[in-house]
């Protein structure tokens, strides 16, 4: 079966991004979240309290980039800076950014023929490079709000438009009740990177990463389109499209399994907060072979 139908195509042109129903098989889906189970219990459980939010000051944030470190929601973390949840793994925002390099199952999924075969329909990317990769948990009730927002802001490349892509996979149904995503539909054809977050140059400052240029502008509400996941569907979003997500007020759960993918063939800001390590070199996708 075609993965990649002629809608699909013709809406991710339009719109800057486009939803792929059933990208993932749900045993596929299940391994991941197996996978995610182990690396919060592996991983995260000696993790420090990290707000993600604060990223600017940061530093268990800023060295993150080649690890797997766990980030708390805002709304599990009480005045005093210790868990209102009952259980660590409930506050969690995130683990990333590197769940692709060092697990096994996230290293299967990113590396797949899928993923190449949906690059190869959508995109004219060139040299194929995964630079981050992430569980976005959104739990019940303290999964909270992702402002609207372009990827480029944080991974910029040049020249931009066409040059980095973000993989979002629905491992839970997403709704608008649990915080799905919305996009500002077309938004990705100003060709503009609005804002960027880059290192900050004075090294004397506590400040490790600054905002640079301006907010993304307030768009009519009209263009707003949510996009409504069954586990396993993959969203695939451009980089300049605006985008955002509520907070998950329902008792439902909204996790999702997200990575980037850059040309690496064209020129990776060395001002980017992610900049590649030994330890995360940004693969290119055809060097890795997963058999999947
Ligand atoms: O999962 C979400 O709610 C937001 C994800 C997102 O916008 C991103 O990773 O750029």
């Amino acid at each position: 079966m075609d993965l990649v139908s002629e809608k699909v195509v013709r809406q991710f042109i339009e719109d800057g991004f486009a939803v792929i129903p059933g990208f993932l098989s749900p045993s596929e889906v299940a391994d991941l979240k197996a996978a995610t189970n182990e690396v919060v219990s592996d991983y995260c459980k000696d993790s420090q309290i990290s707000i993600f939010r604060n990223q600017s000051r940061d530093t268990y944030f800023a060295e993150s980039g080649d690890k797997i470190r766990g980030f708390y929601e805002e709304g599990a973390i009480d005045k005093a800076g210790c868990l209102r949840v009952e259980k660590a793994e409930d506050g969690l925002n995130k683990v990333g950014h590197a769940l692709h390099t060092f697990h096994p199952t996230f290293r299967r999924i990113t590396f797949s023929s899928k993923v190449k075969e949906v690059l190869k329909r959508l995109t004219s990317i060139k040299e194929a490079t995964i630079n981050q990769s992430m569980v976005i948990f959104k739990h019940p009730k303290v999964g909270g709000v992702v402002i609207p927002h372009q990827d480029a802001t944080y991974l910029y490349t040049d020249p931009t438009p066409g040059t980095l892509v973000g993989f979002w996979i629905a491992l839970d149904e997403a709704t608008k009740l649990n915080g799905c995503l919305h996009f500002f539909a077309g938004s990705h054809k100003a060709k503009k990177v609005y804002q960027r977050f880059i290192r900050n140059q004075d090294k004397s400052s506590e400040t490790l990463f600054v905002h640079t240029g301006e907010p993304v502008p307030k768009l009519p509400s009209g263009t707003l389109v949510p996009a409504t996941c069954k586990p396993g569907d993959l969203v695939v979003i451009d980089g300049l499209v605006i985008h955002q997500s509520e907070p998950n007020t329902s008792d439902q759960p909204r996790m999702a399994y997200t990575f980037h993918v850059i040309d690496g063939s064209v020129s990776y800001s060395s001002e980017n907060w992610l900049q590649p390590t030994s330890a995360n070199t940004f693969e290119k996708l055809n060097d890795v072979d997963v058999q999947a």
